[in-house]
C-alpha cells in the first residue's frame, strides 16, 4: 500500500518534470539558441559550465572532455559530485532533480559561488531533454552512483553500481537526431577553441579534450590539454600571436569594485586595429555592453590625463578622440556579475548599469599606477595615440569620399560590376571573382536575373597591415562598398556600418581552388571581418567551392571536389579515364562554371560564420600580419577554412 502511494507520488513528480522537458523538446531554440551546429555544440558548453561552476567554487581542478567514437560526448570533473541523496520536496534523488527538472540546476546549493550566463546556465536538464540517451555517474561517499535517461526520462531511480575512492561527476550524452536534424557531428576545433578559452578565463584549471574519432600519425587520439597558471595575460599573449608588441610586458590587473570582480589584461602592438574582447561569467559578450563602456571610459580618462600632464600633447593641433587611445590595443575584460541582464540581437550585450562605474574605476586605478611606475612604456603609448590621432585626421577625409560616393550610388555603381536585373536583395547574389578573365566566364555563365558579377583585380589590399585611410582610399574596396550598397556612419555614431541598403543577401567569394586562390579569399574575408563584420554575422557571406577535377570517359563527364571523389568516380567508370585537374576558374568554360559552382541546384556554398570572435581575430592577424612563415604554412595546410569554421 505505502509502496503504491510512493510510486504514485514519484510518477506525479515525473509528469510535472516531463512537462518542462517536453517544452524543451518542442521549442529547443528557446533554450539553446538554435538546433544547428551552434546549438549542438552548446550542449557541451552547458555541461562543461556546470563543472566550471564547481571549479569556481574551488571544489574542482580538472575537467576532461571526450568526443566519443559514436559522436556522443563525455564530460568529467573531479568536483564534489552532484548530490544523490533524497530530495524531500521533489521526492526523488537530488541527481534526478538536477537532470530532469528544468531550471533546477544547482540552486539548492546555496553555499557555492554561482553566476549564471546568458544562453548558458539553462541547466543540464536541457541537455538531457535533447539527448537520445544520457548517463550520469557520480563518485561520492565511497560509491559510484548512476542513472540513465532517454530523451530526458529517467530509466530507473539512482542506483549504486560500485565503490570509488574518487569524487566527481561524469556525464555522457548523445544528442537526439530528432532534434538536431541538420548535423550530429561535433567539431573538435570548435570545442577545443572553447576549452582553450575557458582555461584562460579560469586560471589554474586544467581542461583536457580528446577526440576518439581521429588518430594522429603516431596512432594516438587527437588531444589537447589546456592550462593557464596566470589567466588573462596569457590569453592576451596567445591572441597577440605574431603581432609586433609596442610594450614589453602585458599590463594586467585583478580586483573587485562594488562587488563586481573585474579582471583586465591589455597590451599595445604596432597594428592599427583595436581588439577588445569582453566576457561576463565566462561568456564572450560579442556586442559589448556596460563593462566594455566602463573599460573604455577608464582607459580614455586615465591616458588622457597622463598625456596632458606629461606635456606631450602641447603641440597637437586637433582633439584626440576615444578611438585614438585604442589603436593597436589588444585587451580582454572579464567580469563576474551575479544577475546579468543580457540584451542585444544575440543576447551578448551586458545591460547592468552598475557595472560601468565598477570597471571604469578598476581600470583607472590600475592604469594610473602602471603609468607612474613605467614611464618608458607610458611615453611609447602616448606617442602611439598621437600617431593615431594624426592618421585619423587623414582618414576622415578619405572616408567622407566613400560616404559621398555611396550616397550617389543610384546609377553610380562601379563600372566593373555586371549587375543582376532583380532588385530584391533577398533573392540577389553577388559573386566577387578573382581576376578579370574568370570574371568574364562567370558573367557568361551566370543567371543574370539574380546573379551579379564583380571581378576583383589580383590580390586585394591587405587591410590587416594598412592604415584606415589607405583602406578607404583603395579603389577595389570602395567598389565593394558601392556595389554592395553599404555605407559607413559618421564619427559620432562610432562609424556604425549601414547595411539597410545592402543590395544582395548572398555575397559569394569565388576564387581558384589553389593556394593563391585561398590567399585571395582570405584577404577578402579579412576585409569583411575587419570592416563589414555585420555582414558575416548576418550570414550573408559565402565562399564558392569550384571542383578540383573533371573525370572524362567517352562522353561521360563528372566533377570531383576532392581526391576521394575522383577515385570513386574513376572506379565507377571502370578505369581508363582522362582526368583534368582544374588549376583555376579560368580553365572552365561558362557552362562548366555554372553547372558546378554557380547553379543553386547543384553548387555548394560555404557560409562563413564566426564561432569565436577571439580565435577568428587571432587567426586573421596571424594570416595577414607581418610574420609570413606561419601564414604560408597555415594556408597550405588548411586552405584557410579550418579555423574560420566555414
Ligand atoms: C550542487 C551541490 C553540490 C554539487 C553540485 C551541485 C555539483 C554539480 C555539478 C555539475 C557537474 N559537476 C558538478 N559537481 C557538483 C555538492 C554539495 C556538497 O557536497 O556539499
Amino acid at each position: 500500500m505505502s509502496d503504491e502511494i510512493k510510486k504514485d507520488s514519484y510518477s506525479a513528480e515525473s509528469i510535472q518534470a516531463l512537462e518542462g522537458m517536453e517544452h524543451v523538446r518542442k521549442r529547443p531554440s528557446m533554450y539553446i539558441g538554435d538546433i544547428g551546429v551552434r546549438g549542438l555544440h552548446h550542449l557541451v558548453y552547458e555541461v562543461v559550465d556546470n563543472s566550471i561552476d564547481e571549479a569556481m567554487g574551488g571544489h574542482c581542478d580538472t575537467i576532461d572532455v571526450w568526443i566519443n567514437e559514436d559522436n556522443s560526448v563525455t564530460v568529467k570533473d573531479n568536483g564534489r559530485g552532484i548530490p544523490v541523496d533524497h530530495h524531500k520536496k521533489e521526492g526523488v534523488s537530488a541527481l534526478e532533480v538536477v537532470m530532469t527538472k528544468i531550471g533546477a540546476g544547482g540552486k539548492f546549493d546555496k553555499d557555492s559561488y554561482k553566476v549564471s550566463g546568458g544562453l548558458h546556465g539553462v541547466g543540464v536538464s536541457v541537455v538531457n531533454a535533447l539527448s537520445i540517451n544520457l548517463k550520469a555517474e557520480v563518485h561520492r561517499d565511497g560509491k559510484v552512483w548512476q542513472q540513465e535517461y532517454e530523451r530526458g526520462k529517467a530509466m530507473y531511480p539512482v542506483k549504486s553500481v560500485g565503490e570509488s575512492k574518487e569524487r566527481g561527476t561524469i556525464v555522457t550524452f548523445k544528442p537526439d537526431f530528432e532534434i538536431f536534424t541538420s548535423t550530429l557531428e561535433f567539431s573538435y576545433e570548435t570545442l577545443a577553441t572553447r576549452m582553450r578559452e575557458l582555461a584562460y578565463l579560469n586560471k589554474k584549471l586544467r581542461i583536457n579534450i580528446t577526440d576518439k574519432r581521429t588518430k594522429d600519425d603516431e596512432g594516438n587520439f587527437i588531444s589537447e590539454s589546456f592550462y593557464s597558471e596566470i589567466g588573462l595575460s596569457e590569453f592576451v599573449q596567445y591572441l597577440e600571436g605574431t603581432r609586433e608588441p609596442l610594450i614589453s610586458k602585458i599590463i594586467s590587473m585583478e580586483g573587485e569594485k562594488q562587488g563586481v570582480p573585474v579582471e583586465v589584461a591589455m597590451t599595445y602592438n604596432t597594428s592599427y586595429g583595436e581588439n577588445l574582447h569582453s566576457y561576463v561569467n565566462n561568456i564572450n559578450t560579442h556586442e559589448g555592453g556596460t563593462h566594455l563602456a566602463g573599460f573604455r571610459r577608464g582607459l580614455t580618462n586615465t591616458l588622457k590625463k597622463y598625456a596632458e600632464t606629461s606635456g606631450q600633447l602641447d603641440k597637437l593641433k586637433f582633439e584626440i578622440s576615444g578611438d585614438d587611445f585604442r589603436e593597436g590595443l589588444t585587451a580582454i575584460i572579464s567580469v563576474k556579475v551575479q544577475e546579468p541582464q543580457f540584451e542585444g540581437q544575440t543576447k551578448t550585450k551586458l545591460g547592468n548599469r552598475e557595472v560601468t562605474a565598477a570597471v571604469s574605476q578598476a581600470v583607472s586605478d590600475m592604469l594610473e599606477i602602471y603609468l607612474e611606475e613605467n614611464p618608458n612604456e607610458a611615453r611609447i603609448i602616448v606617442q602611439k595615440v598621437i600617431l593615431a590621432a594624426t592618421a585619423r585626421h587623414a582618414a576622415r577625409k578619405a572616408r567622407e569620399m566613400v560616404q559621398r560616393k555611396s550616397v550617389m550610388s543610384i546609377g553610380g555603381l562601379p563600372g566593373k560590376l555586371s549587375d543582376c536585373s532583380n532588385n530584391d536583395p533577398v533573392q540577389s547574389e553577388i559573386f566577387l571573382v578573382e581576376g578579370d578573365s574568370a570574371g568574364g566566364t562567370a558573367k557568361q555563365g551566370r543567371d543574370r536575373n539574380f546573379q551579379a558579377i564583380m571581378p576583383l583585380r589580383g590580390k586585394i589590399l591587405n587591410v590587416e597591415k594598412a592604415m584606415q585611410h589607405r583602406v578607404f582610399d583603395n579603389e577595389e574596396i570602395r567598389n565593394i562598398y558601392t556595389a554592395l550598397g553599404v555605407s559607413i556612419g559618421t564619427e559620432e555614431d562610432n562609424r556604425a556600418l549601414n547595411i539597410s541598403k545592402l543590395r544582395y543577401h548572398k555575397v559569394v567569394i569565388m576564387t581558384d581552388a589553389d593556394v593563391d586562390g585561398s590567399h585571395i579569399a582570405t584577404l577578402i574575408l579579412t576585409f569583411f571581418f575587419r570592416y563589414m563584420r555585420e555582414l558575416i554575422e548576418a550570414g550573408y557571406v559565402y565562399i564558392a567551392t569550384p571542383p578540383l577535377y573533371l573525370v572524362k570517359k567517352g562522353n561521360k563527364r563528372e566533377y570531383a571536389w576532392n581526391d576521394q571523389q575522383r577515385e570513386q568516380i574513376t572506379a565507377q567508370m571502370g578505369g581508363g579515364v582522362t582526368i583534368q585537374r582544374y588549376k583555376g576558374l579560368g580553365e572552365m568554360n561558362a557552362e562548366q562554371l555554372w553547372d558546378t559552382t554557380m547553379n543553386p541546384e547543384f553548387r555548394t556554398l560555404r557560409q562563413i560564420t564566426i564561432d569565436s570572435g577571439t580565435e577568428a581575430d587571432r587567426v586573421f592577424s596571424m594570416l595577414m600580419g607581418e610574420d609570413v612563415p606561419p601564414r604560408r604554412e597555415f594556408i597550405e595546410k588548411n586552405a584557410i577554412y579550418a579555423n574560420i569554421d566555414a
